[in-house]
């Protein structure tokens, strides 16, 4: 049972005030009417919902708040929690960061971004205003869903403070390539990402969105997704694609309205035979609108046979006038079209009427539904949905050009396509358009109003919530469990307790730090120490169970009394005894694998190959991050296929992919091991895939513990390789008065 909150940076209300009298008028917007109709037709219905909360930056001041909050405000769909920002911070975290860096890199504008310390001061201080408004409002079973760029910061706000809190984050405006984005100063990257990463599911209107954010988090935080799913510090988080839908039927239906009727009539006959081609933007740099002027001119001049035929309807919405990147463009804009009306106007018809004003909503559907082409050239857009409610409006008929660079290109192939800055790409696309064949129009139109129709604003909001909820139960089934105080705590009076006791250590990743170079892996004075006095103990038996060849466990651990496991088990060498090797089989196998290796150490530059005597791997560590990967993923495919019906094993390790002779693990090797022992503790840890094998085969019968987070069989997980010393070290030392914090010790990278 819980709430559904919606948070964006405005509320969509706004008040009317007439003398002491104040009301609320909600807004029309698809979000507005999208989560009503989710909430009445899914979320009440399942009852798991209780009531929808919409938080936002009111714009109205306080004192008219006070008054509506003490009138009657039943019958309202929300419950309202207005926040209340100081003016100049606002204008630094809206028309500052908000605007003037996020939105121009956002758009491919980097040219106009200005990074000033106060933009980004402001934007921290409205989202951490936002959190201290929310965190005291949530309740158990919330689920929290905020907007866009303005609040990229909020949801880490929010999970910090609610670590089991259900939160959605979605932008509405494109997420740029890596090269655009690492652009920013480094630190404000990195609490981007972050930011955003406090939520559970992250959604973008388009899957190059979602590849440009993976491949940011890939590179700013060294975090690597599986086809979407990535694990972040303790959970585990999804990243996909909802392209956002509009209320279709909304639109459709308006082809049945009588005032609609009207209107368009009046425009229709206004024009008499000529054909009608209409726009209508926010006055804003991304839209195109200079680019979109000169592929009409070129038009005009190029196709003179449609001169007085048609007319260019040019609505212009206004919009953040007080930013200067926006002020200037408007006189531009107005010069270019009395530049083109001046030279093209005969005196009976001028080829471009131009508005500067908001429709009534009628008139746009009137307009939409009149027009015979729609000509939408913006030069990034996160969706675009002007493009949608054309099609959406038509009465069968018109012809949509649309930019290949907004987000609706992706879902409206059936448009013709246009790069916004190729005029004469522009100016044929408006030919063809003009003269396309009615049958060719319908085809399209229909083709694009169906897929419109099943993926409405509704189903958008549904498909969001859906997954939310799926990432939450994906999330209890992953959820992996941070070694704390209280249970190493109970583990270490066990060991105290016990008298024949068996220690299982990975070596790389988990008793060393991985090494670029392996063979520079050896271990330090403080390795070397802490197994000596491990080993001092006569009830301990330390197994180091490696993956590494037989030569270099000898050669930096054979002066120890441990037990060493080389290449996964093929080779063993029991405490003060000699070294047996389990498979002996001759090489060859090993030549073909090598030359498909080597093929991919010359495709990948830093990457290498490593022979022990029962395996081969690639390593790819050390190449550049993301071609690495990529490369690891063409290997793989090459390897399964090579070995098909053979006794080998290809393993996908940690920057690794080797391939081994089969028949022998960590896990049997582990297993054999404790089953000679019959010891009364084990303790087993390791950070690789291979050692997931050792934690399987030994539940229920080792306390298990996996180095680095990421999905593991382990029952406990420690965050880093830097814990492992410091937590043996106090395994054996005598307990101590229990401590008061809760995680065992800080993780040192966050
Ligand atoms: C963000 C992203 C993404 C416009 N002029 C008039 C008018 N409009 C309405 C349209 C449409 C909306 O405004 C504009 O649509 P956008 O797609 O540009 O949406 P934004 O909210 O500006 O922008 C964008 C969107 O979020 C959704 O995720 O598509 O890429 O930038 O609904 O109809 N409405 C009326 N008169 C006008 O003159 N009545």
């Amino acid at each position: 049972m819980g709430r559904l909150i919606i948070i964006s940076n405005r509320l969509p209300f706004s008040l009317d005030r007439e003398g002491d009298k104040v009301s609320l008028r909600q807004s029309s917007g698809g979000l507005v009417s999208a989560i009503k109709s989710y909430f009445e037709n899914t979320g009440a219905q399942r009852g798991d919902l209780t009531g929808k909360m919409w938080i936002g930056v009111a714009d109205f001041p306080q004192e008219d708040w006070n008054l509506v909050a003490s009138s009657n405000t039943e019958g309202q769909d929300f419950s309202l929690e207005p926040i209340f920002v100081d003016t100049t911070v606002y204008d630094n975290y809206y028309n500052g960061f908000s605007n003037s860096v996020l939105w121009p890199l956002f758009h491919y504008f980097s040219s106009l971004a200005e990074y000033k310390n106060e933009y980004f001061e402001a934007y921290l201080q409205v989202n951490q205003l936002f959190a201290e408004k929310i965190i005291p409002l949530l309740e158990p079973g919330d689920q929290v869903w905020i907007h866009d760029y303005q609040l990229m910061i909020l949801p880490h706000l929010l999970r910090q403070k609610r670590p089991d809190a259900t939160i959605g984050f979605f932008l509405h405006i494109p997420f740029p390539s890596y090269e655009i984005f690492r652009l920013m100063p480094t630190e404000w990257k990195k609490a981007l990402l972050h930011g955003v990463m406090g939520a559970d599911l992250i959604g973008f209107h388009t899957y190059d969105y979602v590849q440009h954010f993976l491949q940011s988090v890939k590179m700013l935080l060294g975090v690597d997704n599986y086809f979407h799913n990535l694990q972040y510090q303790d959970r585990y988080i999804k990243i996909d694609l909802f392209p956002i839908g509009i209320d279709f039927n909304k639109f459709n239906q308006l082809s049945t309205d009588s005032e609609v009727d009207t209107i368009r009539n009046n425009i229709r006959s206004n024009l008499g035979e000529k054909k009608l081609i209409f726009s209508v933007d926010r006055l804003d740099y991304t839209k195109g609108l200079m680019q979109r002027l000169t592929g009409f001119e070129y038009f005009l001049e190029r196709y003179p046979e449609w001169r007085e035929k048609m007319v260019f309807i040019l609505n212009i919405v206004p919009s953040r006038d007080s930013i200067p990147a926006y002020n200037d463009r408007k006189k531009q804009i107005e010069e270019k079209i009395g530049t083109i009306n001046g030279r093209y106007s005969t005196i009976s018809w001028q080829p471009l009427i131009y508005r500067y004003n908001h429709l009534p909503f009628k008139d746009l559907v009137a307009l939409y539904q009149a027009a015979d082409v729609a000509l939408i050239t913006p030069l990034r857009d996160g969706m675009n949905l002007v493009a949608k409610e054309y099609v959406a409006s038509s009465l069968g008929r018109g012809v949509l050009i649309l930019s290949e660079l907004a987000g609706a290109a992706s879902e409206l192939n059936e448009a013709i396509l246009v790069n916004p800055t190729d005029t004469s790409e522009v100016a044929s696309a408006i030919t063809r358009a003009l003269a396309m064949p009615l049958y060719e129009q319908r085809n399209r139109i229909s083709l694009m109003q169906r897929r419109l129709q099943e993926y409405d604003v509704f189903k958008w909001v549904n498909d969001f919530m859906d997954q939310l909820s799926t990432v939450k139960q994906e999330q209890q089934k992953q959820k992996v469990k941070i070694l704390d105080e209280k249970t190493f705590t109970s583990i270490r009076r066990h060991y105290q307790g016990a008298s024949n006791r068996c220690l299982l250590l990975d070596y790389d990743g988990t008793l060393v730090p991985f090494s670029r170079i392996p063979s520079e892996a050896a271990p330090d004075n403080a390795v070397r120490d802490l197994l000596t006095r491990l080993c001092s103990d006569e009830k301990n038996h330390v197994v180091i169970i490696s993956g590494r060849d037989v030569s270099s466990l000898d050669r930096w651990l054979g002066s120890l009394p441990v037990t060493l496991v080389a290449e996964h088990g093929a080779s063993y060498r029991m405490r003060n005894s000699s070294w047996q090797q389990l498979v002996s089989v001759s090489d060859l196998w090993k030549d073909e694998i090598r030359r498909v290796m080597q093929l991919f150490v010359i495709r990948c530059a830093g990457s290498f190959i490593e022979e022990k005597s029962n395996t081969i791997a690639w390593h790819y560590r050390n190449t550049q991050t993301g071609l690495g990967f990529s490369r690891s993923r063409e290997l793989l495919n090459t390897l399964s296929q090579l070995i098909q019906n053979t006794t080998l094993q290809v393993i996908d390790g940690n920057k690794v992919v080797e391939v081994r002779i089969g028949g022998f693990d960590k896990g049997a090797s582990a297993l054999k091991i404790v089953n000679e022992m019959d010891p009364d503790f084990v303790l087993c840890m390791g950070d690789d895939t291979t050692d997931e094998d050792m934690f399987k085969a030994l539940e229920g019968e080792a306390y298990t513990i996996k180095v680095n987070n990421g999905a593991s069989a382990a029952q406990y997980t420690i965050l880093s390789q830097q814990q492992v010393l410091p937590l043996l070290n106090s395994l054996i030392a005598p307990l101590a008065p229990e401590r008061t914090s809760n995680a065992l010790v800080e993780n040192p990278n966050h």
